[in-house]
This record gives structure tokens, sequence and C-alpha cells, in this order.
């Protein structure tokens, strides 16, 4: 049981999982290699360097490319284990678009030998490790797959799905628990090999279906307690109540624990999981879909209250202060800050909005093509705002002094200046 990988790894996917996972495997002594389809990425790793930003990530990545453990390549190595570290986005009817995961499991499928592990760590709907077997098994019928038989298979299938949280990633992917679901109980003990090597939490051996739904779960729950916070917040508002005020009481409950309402939620995972689990279900998850819309519906009523703000004067300026998905990473995609920026911008062409953040030094694709934004600096954007709209609650704008603020219409959707 206390078996731990030894050989050669090889992770497909240099991004915000792929690249942390293959430094916290590689600075214990693994070679690593780490493959990606982005050239550009693929040589920025190479010089030792982090295309993107996440605390404490690019002294590791240097450190292990100068210990010559850490390569990238855009080929598949050979290899004696497999990372499978690739998006997972959903398609236009929300059903999860498997193509990258399919992909990379197709260019693996020409370097297995004998006794090699594939793990799939992309957040996925059931039954999608069973379908990495199978693709793999399609294409190299000489290759016992689990789903042959129980006894004696070639190559062990599992699924390890990633739980760490942006900003927080090389501390997470070491404490945390971790869940190591195999097509069979052998699959999953090989598999655990690999987390052995560096993960301290405890490792949760199951089966790879159970270890998919609970990845889903996980953030279909985060999901359904956002929403809860963010209809309390629209009824609060209806009601003239300070939502900020009922939640900070209600939480002196001891099993009460309520989360922060905001302009809605973004990144690459909470807005896009639990749409796995709807469409895997979709006459029985209905909680889980509302609160998907409840969420999705929260940039709107923000941008409509910024505008109705808006309407009290002749010619206002608008300084919007944040970008990012959330608090002190520098991620967009999924922004829901960026959403409420470009809703206003719609409803108020002839309105100069000044946009401020700290991680983000141009103007997101999405918000290009308006003539009446611009990015500015937080203290020039605040200065010279009547209407000033805090959308992420990033640590430079929480230190900014109240008295800065003081005659102007202030929007705090975080909560962030009480
Ligand atoms: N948010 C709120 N109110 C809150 C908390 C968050 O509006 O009280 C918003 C954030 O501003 C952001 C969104 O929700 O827009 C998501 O942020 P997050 O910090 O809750 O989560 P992520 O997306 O950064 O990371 C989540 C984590 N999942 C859970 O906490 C259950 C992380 O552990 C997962 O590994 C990650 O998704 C993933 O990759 O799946």
């Amino acid at each position: 049981m206390s078996d731990l990988f030894k050989g050669r790894l090889a992770i497909l996917g240099l991004g915000y999982i792929g690249l942390p996972t293959a430094v916290a495997i590689a600075t214990r002594g693994i070679d690593v290699v780490g493959v990606d389809t982005n050239t550009a990425r693929v040589e920025a790793v190479s010089r030792g360097e982090v295309p993107f930003i996440e605390p404490d990530l690019a002294v590791g990545v240097s450190g292990a490319v100068a210990m010559g453990r850490l390569t990238a390549t855009t080929e598949i190595p050979e290899a004696d284990a497999f990372i499978i570290a690739v998006p997972t986005p959903f398609n236009e009817d929300r059903t999860a678009d498997l193509s990258s995961v399919r992909a990379a499991a197709e260019r693996i499928a020409a370097k297995l030998r004998p006794g090699n592990i594939v793990v799939l760590e992309s957040t996925s709907p059931p039954g999608t490790t069973e379908k990495v077997a199978g693709w793999i098994g399609d294409l190299r019928p000489d290759l016992r797959m689990p789903h042959d038989g129980d006894f004696g298979c070639d190559i062990y299938v599992a699924h390890c799905p990633e739980r760490v949280l942006p900003g927080r990633i090389m501390i997470e992917i070491v404490t945390n628990d971790r869940v190591v679901g195999g097509l069979t109980q052998r699959c999953a003990e090989k598999a655990a090999s690999i987390y052995r090597l560096f993960a301290q939490g405890e490792i949760l051996l199951t089966d790879a279906a159970s270890a998919e739904m609970a990845k889903l779960v996980e953030n279909a729950y985060r999901d359904v307690n956002i929403a809860f916070a963010n209809e309390l917040s629209m009824i609060a508002d209806a009601l003239q109540i300070d939502v900020w005020e009922v939640i900070r009481l209600a939480n002196r409950h001891p099993r009460v624990r309520i989360l922060s309402p905001g302009p809605g939620v973004g990144g690459h995972c909470i807005p896009v999981d639990p749409w796995f689990i709807v469409s895997a279900a979709p006459e029985l998850a209905r909680l889980i879909r509302t609160a998907r819309e409840v969420n999705d519906q929260r940039p709107y009523h923000v941008a409509e209250q910024v505008v109705l703000k808006a309407k009290r004067f002749r010619s206002p300026t608008i300084a919007c202060l944040g970008l990012t998905f959330k608090a002190n990473v520098d991620d967009v995609r999924e922004s829901p800050a960026v959403e409420v920026v470009s809703l206003i911008a719609d409803a108020l062409p002839d309105t100069e909005i000044l946009i401020s953040d700290p991680f983000v030094d141009a103007l997101p694709t999405k918000l290009s093509g308006y003539s009446n934004l611009r990015l500015e600096s937080a203290y020039q954007a605040v200065e010279r705002a009547d209407i000033v709209v805090l959308l992420v609650e990033h640590e430079p704008f929480k230190a900014i002094r109240q008295n800065r603020l003081g005659g102007k219409v202030v929007y705090d959707t975080r909560g962030a200046w009480r």
C-alpha cells in the first residue's frame, strides 16, 4: 500500500493544474516531462518561466527546470505514467466537451507499454475515465485494458480529480486530501503511488465514477451556497436591509456559514462543473440547475443597479474596480466582473467608464471594442469617478482609504469596504 511511484512521468496540459502538479512531482526527485500543444507555453516552461500568476509557482518551476527534473515539449514522450490535465469546457448545450481529453488519450495510446499508469485529473462527467480506457483500448488492441478483466491488465487507468484553489494552489496541492478512483482496485493503488510522492493529505481510494462525481459535487455544493448568498442579497436589496449585516449576524449561529454575495460566479470550474451533473440527470438536478441560473443572472442584476445609479447624474464617470474572476488572481476566464462591465458599457454607451485591475494590463477581448472604456490606475479611476463600483476585492482595493470615496456613490458588490 505504501508503494511510491518510480520512473518517468509525463503530464499533458501545462496549465493551472498540470504545471503545479509537474513541479510537486519533479521536486520529489521524479523526472517529469510536461507536454502542451501550445508552443509558447512549452518554450516558457523550458526557460523555467510561468506563463500566468500563481503564488510560489514561479520559484517551483525555475527550480525544477534548473535541477533538470522538469522539461517541456509538444511531443508525447515514452513514460511510466501519464497524467491528463487538459481543459474540459462545456458545449453549447452544456454537456462536457471531452475533445481535449480524448485527443490526449489517443496521443498517449501510441506510447503506452505494459505496466504504464494513466491518470485523468481533468474534471469530467461520470464515465469519462472508462471512456479514456476505451479510446486507448480501441487504438491498442494489443494491450489488456482494465475493462477487459479485473486481473492482469497491462494499463492501469484511474481518475484523481484536482481540488486546489487558485491563489493557494502550491499549498493545497500538498495539504489537500486526494480522491483516487480506479477502474479497478489495482488501478487506484497504482495511481495513488504517484500522489503519495507529494500529498500530505489522506489519499482516499475509490472507484472512478465515484471520484468523478465527488469532484463535480464539491463544486456544485459551493455554487449552490454562493447562489444562496446571491439570492439573499437581492431579497435584502428589495427589502432595503443590509445583506452583509444579516449574514454577519446569521453566521454567529454555530451551524450557519453563509458565503459572500458578489457580482456572480466565475472561473473555469464552478460555473461549468455543475452543468455536468445537470446533463447527467436533467430531471433530478433541480436545485443545482437553479443555483447555476441564480448565479448566472447576478451580473445582470449588478449592472442594472449601476445603470440606475448612473441615471441620477447628467454625465457621470463610472469607475469599475476589478476584472478578474476573483480576488488576487490574474485570471479573467468566465469573469462576472468582465460581464458586468460589458453590460454597463452596452447600456450607457456615452458614459465614460474607467476600469482598474492591478492584475490585468490589457482589456480582455470581450471589452476591447468599446470606445467608452479605459484601463486606468485605481488612484486615477477613483479620483475621477462619480460612481465607484467594487467588483473584485483585490488587496490593493481593500486598502483604499474611505476618505478617497467621500462624496461619491459607492457600490461595493463584495462587501469589502464595510
Ligand atoms: N465567490 C463568491 N462568493 C463566495 C466565494 C466565491 O461570489 O463566497 C465567487 C468568486 O468570486 C469566484 C467564484 O465564486 O468568482 C469561484 O471562486 P472560488 O474561490 O469559490 O473557487 P475557484 O473557482 O477558484 O476554485 C474552485 C474550488 N472548489 C471548491 O472550493 C469546492 C477549488 O477547490 C477547485 O479545485 C476549483 O474550483 C476547480 O478547479 O475545480
